[in-house]
């Protein structure tokens, strides 16, 4: 099988998909370039692009491009996809546990995430809203505070330090993010003491850390 020598990610610096697998590639101690596509419409909403949509038909960020050691490239797109490539290719440290039981629960926390709570907080989600007259602000903040009401309830039994467990996988992966953007938008996080531990124990974490917004090139900090 022919050998990665070049990461490429195409990512914007507040995409909570996109720091996701920044943060899995910091687990895996894994470097890349980093590609900034602006996707606000002020930056030019690089992702609806014609010469981006090449790279993901669905004109979103994260899209991580491979070069392999025999001159051929491929991309990946889908930031669950994408992490769960790096921990089969890459299984050092793991970022899923070894227990299918648990790997299928870590997975589902990952999912309350990616699709229970992420597609109503996209750009283009807002922006059609606002197209029928709608508060796109408002409408969504329920579905952050449901997403982690359920967050919390479906990690009570498996927690340990981290979401499940003693050990980063890729659930904290889509967690630390969506804090982050609920946050942003003003949900009151009070209630959910628990996730808040786990954030604090993972922005320890070099990996953490590093994968945060703020501390990307494109980053815009007010
Ligand atoms: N399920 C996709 C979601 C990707 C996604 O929605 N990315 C957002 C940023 S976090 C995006 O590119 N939005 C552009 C838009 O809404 O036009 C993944 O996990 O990669």
């Amino acid at each position: 099988m022919p050998t990665v020598t070049k990461f490429v990610l195409h990512n914007y610096w507040r995409s909570s998909a996109s720091q996701r697998v920044r943060t899995a590639f910091g687990l895996k101690g894994l470097e890349f370039e980093y590609v900034a596509v602006n996707i606000t419409a002020a930056g030019g909403a690089q992702q609806l692009e014609d010469a981006y949509r090449v790279r993901n038909p669905s004109r979103q960020v994260p899209a991580l491009e491979l070069t392999f050691d025999n001159g051929t490239t491929r991309t990946l797109t889908q930031s669950l996809p994408i992490m769960e490539w790096l921990d089969d290719v890459y299984p050092t440290p793991p970022i899923l546990p070894e227990d299918p039981y648990l790997r299928a629960r870590a997975r589902a926390l990952a999912e309350i995430i990616n699709s229970g709570v992420q597609p109503f907080q996209n750009l283009t989600t807002g922006s059609r809203i606002r197209e029928l007259g709608g508060d796109d602000k408002a409408w969504v903040k329920p579905f952050m505070t449901d997403g982690l009401i359920a967050y919390a309830a479906a990690c009570a039994d498996v927690a340990g330090d981290f979401s499940v467990g003693d050990h980063p996988t890729i659930a904290d992966c889509c967690l630390i993010p969506q804090l982050a953007t609920s946050r942003r938008y003003g949900i009151d996080l009070a209630p959910f003491q628990k996730l808040l531990a786990i954030e604090t124990r993972c922005l320890a974490l070099p990996s953490f850390a590093a994968a945060t917004p703020e501390r990307q090139v494109d980053a815009v900090v007010h």
